[in-house]
């Protein structure tokens, strides 16, 4: 299982100062900060990232608002961190998202949902590339570790993807 993924705190929520609430949400979690950034979203990146709603009538507002102010870019690690982070970000549309997930207890829009996170693990692989160089992710022993999984666990983590 992939154990690395991207998340985006969008310019809603960083307009709407969210970003050291949702930021603690994951640390609570047990999912430990192996990159982090904030970066005006570049306005190619955003056709790239977005290709898949290039041809929507929303795709220009959508572009507009993500290169609006800047963006705070994550790389989340932890057992099976795609799943995780997806379940713990909530359905598209604030206003469908169920409470407790992050969208679902800030989040009244579709546009301003005040997160991204990866839909897959090839999603995954693909966007830490896209936002992050390799030096920009640091390998480091977070003292939590022990506490955070059985051994059985750890072993299967410490696994290469
Ligand atoms: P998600 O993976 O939940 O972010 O959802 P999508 O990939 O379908 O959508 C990506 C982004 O497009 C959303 F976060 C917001 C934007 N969007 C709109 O602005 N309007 C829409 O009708 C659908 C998506």
């Amino acid at each position: 299982m992939v154990r690395r993924t991207v998340i985006i705190i969008k310019p809603d929520a960083v307009n709407r100062s969210l970003i050291g609430e949702i930021l603690s949400r994951f640390e609570k979690k047990g999912l430990k900060i192996v990159g982090m950034k904030l970066m005006r979203f570049d306005v190619n990146k955003i056709d790239e990232h977005y290709g898949h709603h290039k041809e929507k009538p929303f795709f220009k507002e959508l572009s507009d608002f993500m290169s609006s102010i800047p963006c705070v870019f994550m790389v989340l690690e932890g057992k099976d961190a795609v799943n995780v982070v997806r379940k713990f970000v909530g359905k598209t549309n604030g206003r469908d998202a169920e409470p407790g997930t992050i969208r679902g207890d800030y989040s009244m829009s579709t546009q301003s949902n005040v997160i991204h996170a990866n839909g897959d693990e090839n999603a995954a692989k693909i966007e830490i590339k896209r936002f992050f160089k390799d030096e920009e992710l640091i390998n480091y022993e977070k003292i939590d570790f022990n506490w955070l999984y059985a051994s059985s666990e750890k072993s299967k983590f410490e696994e290469k993807d």
